[in-house]
């Protein structure tokens, strides 16, 4: 084994988004030498990439900001309710330039692979340049949302005309006004898209291949007074966060559907329709995530409201899922989108009935239409959470693939660690807490902080999960997903993407049970010092 001082690193981590600056903040609290290696040209992650127009927060912005520092609590002002991608990206410099990170981050550096060295016990790291790493330890903090995929329908590569994925959407200006333009997608990105684009568009033209349950987000601005109120219950926040299933601030409803007469229900979902965010959904009856009946009482409300938004009734119709119900798919946000179609220059194509057959050199074929356009915009998703892991060739103990690893899913110990990837952690990888990313990265972050603090003063130089953690971890993922309504229908959340042929299985890649419930279980293991892990321990004293 080598000792520490021979090795370019103590601690590599891959990404800087939210979780790569958060690591690296914790990283030098505990005095170790860390890079931060991005293949982006700045920080911020999701939100330095996807900067296409209306990009922003689902979740309050301060229910999303991180909650470490007192002074950047104090000094942060957010101008709206649910920020902008521009003012998010402005935030993730603004923390970065507080603790000065940006000086242990390299940027323009995708990794390519991480190898164990069996013989070292320590990481190589090589970048897209072939430049090479050395480090004891790896944290990654690759997001579960940036291995954009464009749809696979002949002729993609051969539109003359402009054309970009939102994921990888240009820094300057991109104008819209007299252009006819397509949108392929009708997920939480395209929605974004669509509703802005449509302000200023030429033509509009939507393919729709699945609609989606939307709701409005009831964006507002924030005078300095309210922010300063804001402020003043960051604690209170913090804690519901804290509390709550998914990391929202919004308190579930804890009754069921069927408590209530039809009256009652109908006037308590008008109340939650009103308010703003995510409340519609992590406020509502639980039973809606796991009753069929519940389920598609709350799905014809919601129906109800696009009918009663949209003018024409046909279009309306396509509008509205007739396979899912509500929440069983990540549900998107939106301001005017269903009044968009309401626009005669916005067209809605039901790729269901209509499929696109093939992109040409100067638009779009479908079985009964030929189009032409001056740009095509595609909002069509991500090889999502498992895609970012397998776009780096892994490879752990006896050059094992993290690929061949996780051939039938993700298998994890706390989503922290996986089965032969010895002093490797992952912030925010696969079954991890999921909804509210920043406080699960915040949680992660941290705990993979003590850990290292805990090998540092040990001297330990070799440590990873046991096979049983992983499988009873694994198994305890599983567990919490029995009888959850998600579980049963295709999108990013099942690991299912149409797109990829390796893609069209369902796998768990979330942990679905109660946040509080996850971090119960990964603070018992801290209190166990960690003996989860102890059977692969290798002390030697070799941080010198
Ligand atoms: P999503 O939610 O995966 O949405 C992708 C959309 O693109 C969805 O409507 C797809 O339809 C559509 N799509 C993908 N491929 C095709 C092809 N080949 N033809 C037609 N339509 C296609 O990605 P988003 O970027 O919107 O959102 C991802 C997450 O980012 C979001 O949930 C937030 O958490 C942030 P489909 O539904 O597959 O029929």
């Amino acid at each position: 084994c080598q000792k520490n001082k021979d090795l370019d690193y103590d601690v590599l981590i891959i990404g800087a988004g939210l979780s790569g600056i958060y690591s690296l903040y914790r990283m030098r609290q505990l005095g170790l030498r860390t890079k931060v290696l991005e293949a982006g040209g700045g920080v911020g992650g999701t939100w330095y990439w996807n900067r296409y127009p209306g990009a922003r927060f689902d979740s309050e912005s301060y229910s999303y900001n991180f909650s470490f520092s007192q002074e950047v609590l104090d000094e942060w002002n957010w101008s709206e309710h649910f920020a902008s991608q521009p003012e998010t990206l402005r935030y993730c410099e603004f923390v970065c330039d507080k603790f000065d990170l940006r000086r242990d981050m390299q940027f323009d550096t995708r990794v390519t692979a991480a190898h164990f060295q069996d013989d070292t016990k320590s990481w190589l790291v090589t970048d897209e340049n072939g430049q090479k790493y050395t480090s004891r330890f790896v944290v990654t903090c690759i997001g579960i949302l940036n291995n954009y995929t464009l749809p696979n329908i002949p002729g993609v590569l051969d539109y003359k005309g402009e054309a970009f994925h939102t994921a990888r959407w240009p820094a300057e200006q991109v104008d819209f006004t007299n252009k006819r333009v397509a949108v392929i997608g009708t997920g939480a990105t395209a929605i974004q898209v669509i509703q802005e684009v449509s302000k200023t568009v030429g033509h509009l033209t939507v393919f729709q291949r699945t609609p989606n349950w939307s709701l409005p987000l009831r964006n507002a601005p924030l005078t300095t007074e309210e922010m300063d109120k804001i402020r003043s219950r960051y604690p209170e926040i913090f804690r519901k966060c804290a509390e709550s299933w998914h990391c929202f601030m919004h308190v579930p409803d804890k009754r069921s559907t069927f408590d209530l007469s039809p009256e009652d229900r109908e006037a308590f979902w008008e109340e939650l329709y009103a308010q703003r965010g995510f409340a519609k959904w992590m406020s509502n009856f639980g039973d809606i995530n796991t009753s069929k009946e519940a389920n598609a009482l709350f799905s014809e409300f919601v129906a109800n409201k696009i009918r009663g938004r949209v003018h024409d009734p046909v279009t309306a119709e396509i509008l509205i899922p007739k396979c899912h119900g509500f929440g069983t798919k990540r549900v998107p946000m939106e301001t005017r989108y269903f009044e968009a179609y309401n626009q005669p220059n916005v067209r809605l194509v039901d790729v269901k009935s209509n499929p696109i057959e093939c992109v040409t050199e100067s638009g779009i074929r479908t079985k009964d239409e030929a189009f032409e356009f001056d740009m095509i915009v595609y909002a069509t998703g991500f090889d999502a959470v498992t895609g970012s892991f397998t776009a780096i060739d892994f490879r752990g103990v006896d050059g094992v693939k993290l690929k061949d690893r996780w051939s039938e899913g993700p298998r994890t110990f706390l989503g922290l660690f996986v089965e032969s990837f010895p002093n490797m952690m992952m912030v925010m990888g696969p079954h991890q807490m999921f909804g509210n990313i920043p406080r699960s990265v915040e949680y992660a972050a941290s705990w993979v902080a003590r850990f290292i603090e805990f090998c540092r003063d040990r001297g330990i130089t070799f440590a990873g999960a046991t096979r049983q953690s992983v499988l009873d971890w694994t198994e305890h993922v599983h567990t919490c997903a029995v009888g959850l309504l998600a579980n049963d229908v295709d999108s990013w959340m099942t690991g299912v993407n149409k797109n990829l042929a390796h893609k069209q299985k369902r796998i768990i890649a979330r942990y679905q049970g109660p946040a509080p419930g996850y971090r119960k279980r990964a603070e018992e293991v801290v209190t166990r010092e960690y003996r989860d892990l102890a059977e692969r321990f290798l002390v030697q004293d070799e941080w010198g």
